[in-house]
């Protein structure tokens, strides 16, 4: 059986989402690295959507949602037959992980987009994106402020399908005293950015060319 396919770009952050769920639910995938201005017809013919990441199974069948494949790679191999200790253990922490991966995805995102690219979007200012997208900012601290992660003591699927968005927010201007505002968020982001997964999610790969040797994610 050949192993599953990863195509992913390494700044993505939803890439770096997917192949964060890839090694903490320790599933063996070949990683293919691509640019996003030349797109290989492999992975174009496995989504034709064009996005990264995309997951093609050994048995063909293709996830092109980064968090569809944290949920598949948390629940395969030895997963599949107990619980992975990052996924809900309750209702209410299921619902709380849903909750603020769905405002991440679907509220901050766009105003982090509009942030950091707000030359190409005159309507209003970067201050006045920087402010709504600070309103995420501030749910997330309000959660930290509950519990040492974004949904419990301990960490979930929530705190690292979220934190590649944050750290690109704080990448857009370092000048900003965000440890001010949003202290505990700085220190979560921090701690997880430091982490060895982190690291390993973000080795370097060669962009992947037909033909060549596979490289698997590790
Ligand atoms: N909902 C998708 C979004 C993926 C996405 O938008 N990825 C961007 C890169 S960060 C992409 O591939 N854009 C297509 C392009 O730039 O050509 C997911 O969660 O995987």
């Amino acid at each position: 059986m050949p192993l599953p396919i990863l195509y992913t770009f390494r700044r993505c952050p939803y890439a770096m989402r997917a192949r964060l769920g890839l090694l903490l639910g320790e599933a063996k995938v070949e990683i293919r690295e691509i640019i996003l201005k030349a797109k290989p017809s492999e992975m174009l013919a496995a989504n034709p959507r064009g996005t990264v990441p995309v997951l093609v199974q050994s048995n063909g069948q293709v996830i092109s949602e980064s968090l569809e494949i944290m949920y598949w790679a948390l629940r395969q191999g030895s997963y599949s037959q107990t619980i992975h200790p990052l996924l809900g253990q309750s209702q209410s922490e299921k619902t709380l992980i849903d909750e603020l991966i769905t405002l991440n995805d679907q509220q901050f995102k766009p105003w982090l987009d509009k942030y950091k690219y707000a030359d190409r979007h005159p309507e209003f200012t970067q201050e006045d994106y920087f402010i709504r997208a600070a309103e995420f900012l501030a749910r997330l601290e309000t959660e930290l402020n509950r519990h040492q992660f974004l949904v419990r003591d301990s960490l979930s699927l929530a705190d690292y399908a979220i934190v590649p968005f944050i750290r690109q927010f704080t990448a857009v201007d370092s000048k900003r005293d965000l440890h001010l505002h949003f202290p505990r968020l700085i220190q979560w982001l921090t701690l997880l950015i430091q982490s060895t997964v982190f690291h390993r999610a973000m080795e370097k790969y060669p962009v992947w060319e037909q033909g060549q040797v596979a490289i698997y994610l590790e």
